[in-house]
């Protein structure tokens, strides 16, 4: 009979090609050897070091899909995934830092850019020199992004852009915005737009104060009337689906990213377990402990092998948009439970950051809102179940 192997139930690794295993190992490594030493300090003091950028890029995992003639690694969605979950097991708000870049940011010049476009910034933002972020959501705008306020009018020569985004991530240290806008001169249809730092008008407050994803810089984006020329618009897509096919990826990603946060707190809690004694024996003999342990190891199971077969449904281009709403929701929802009840099996050291599990479950708190909320994810669901909208 098969050996069972806690830490791969479902023989994921077997499920890899040698590229897929590779840069999984060295996103471990950078992961473990680079970001773990360095997280507990960032988050405490609400700190994003822009070198982290740098670091990734250098190995190449900033636009991890994106062609390797505009300096991206040109892998597939399953390396993408890979890399996600390693970051995300040291800290979500690194993972977000990689995901806006390779999929909010990276993607949309790709995809809908010019060629001058594609040129002109996606080899420095391959390699972290440049920083890019991804302004949909708005203060009064948030699971309603149709209901956005900004607007592109049409001046000599180019645009004018005004209004605010709310929450982006990488805001304050953004030297390229992806921008979505209602535009006058594309009947009222939503664009998208590239900003870049120091035009006039455009400016970038942080948001202090938050509770969650700390290591992560998070800011607004206040356009006062920017001024651009034609080639900031990207021509290539018009309305939501351009905004949602950024979405598509950076949800995917998550989904495998939130398994890495959750892998995490199981370790760390089983090992907590089998260290620390209470009434004469380790907490892992108690059979309360040890459901815990087993609920965790199937939901992370089941959450892993999920985005593994959207993973290669997306490689095969047959990915639907509604499969990334099952896996983003439940991936976030359970990788959350996970590391709540990581939190309490570590008992008053769950409360310390130098424990981790802590930190992970107030930054799942995030992750289960952006991109999508818990809630707006089950009602794509139940739309694409009864053909009737809910929102
Ligand atoms: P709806 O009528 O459903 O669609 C409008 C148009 O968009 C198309 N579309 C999609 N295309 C591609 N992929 C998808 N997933 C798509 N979903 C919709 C659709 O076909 C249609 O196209 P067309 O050509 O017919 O016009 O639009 P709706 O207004 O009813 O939308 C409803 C809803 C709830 C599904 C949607 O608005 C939604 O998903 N809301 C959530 C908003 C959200 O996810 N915001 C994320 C902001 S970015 C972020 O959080 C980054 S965090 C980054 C980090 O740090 O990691
Ligand atoms: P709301 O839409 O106001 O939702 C509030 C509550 O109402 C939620 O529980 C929601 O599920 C529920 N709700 C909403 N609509 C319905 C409905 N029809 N029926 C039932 N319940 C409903 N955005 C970007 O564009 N770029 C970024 O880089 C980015 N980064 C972020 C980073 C952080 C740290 C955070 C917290 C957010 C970020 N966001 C970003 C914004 C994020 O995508 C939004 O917060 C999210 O989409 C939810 O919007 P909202 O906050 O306006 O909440």
């Amino acid at each position: 009979t098969a050996r069972f192997d806690w830490q791969d139930p479902f023989a994921l690794d077997a499920q890899l090609t040698d590229e897929e295993r590779m840069v999984r190992d060295a996103a471990h490594a950078y992961a473990r050897e680079r970001l773990l030493p360095r997280v507990t300090r960032a988050f405490l003091d609400e700190q994003f070091d822009r070198a982290i950028m740098r670091e990734m890029g250098e190995l190449g995992l900033l636009g991890a899909t994106i062609p390797a003639e505009y300096g991206g690694a040109g892998l597939g969605y399953v390396a993408y995934g890979l890399v996600a979950r390693e970051v995300e097991a040291v800290d979500s708000g690194y993972r977000s830092a990689m995901s806006v870049q390779s999929s909010l940011v990276m993607f949309p010049i790709h995809a809908y850019g010019s060629e001058e476009q594609r040129r002109k910034y996606l080899p420095g933002l391959a390699s972290g020199e440049l920083v890019g972020c991804f302004g949909l959501t708005e203060p009064d705008a948030g699971s309603d992004p149709g209901g956005m306020r900004t607007r592109a009018e049409r001046i000599d020569g180019g645009y004018r852009l005004s209004g605010a985004k709310m929450w982006i991530t990488n805001a304050p240290i953004a030297d390229v915005f992806v921008v979505w806008a209602k535009s006058d001169a594309h009947d009222g249809k939503i664009r998208g737009f590239v900003l870049e730092r120091g035009m006039a008008g455009l400016s970038t407050p942080t948001i202090e104060g938050k509770l969650s994803l700390r290591a992560s810089v998070t800011g607004e984006i206040v356009m006062d009337g920017v001024e651009v020329g034609e080639d900031a618009l990207l021509p290539n897509v018009e309305g939501l689906k351009g905004p949602f096919g950024c979405l598509n990826r950076a949800r995917y990603g998550i989904a495998w990213g939130t398994m890495g946060a959750a892998e995490f707190c199981l370790e760390a809690t089983r090992r907590y377990t089998l260290d620390r004694q209470q009434f004469g024996v380790p907490l892992a003999s108690k059979q309360l402990v040890q459901l815990k342990l087993a609920n965790m190891e199937t939901e992370i199971a089941l959450g892993l092998q999920a985005a593994l077969r959207c993973g290669r449904l997306f490689d095969e281009g047959a990915l639907a948009p509604e499969a990334i709403s099952i896996i983003k929701r439940n991936n976030c929802g359970k990788a959350l439970d996970i590391a709540r009840v990581a939190r309490d099996m570590h008992g008053g050291n769950g409360i310390s950051a130098e424990f981790h599990v802590m930190r992970h479950a107030i930054n799942l708190e995030t992750v289960n809102t952006y991109e999508g909320t818990h809630d707006v994810h089950g009602l794509i669901l139940g739309r694409a179940i009864t053909g009737l909208s809910a929102f």
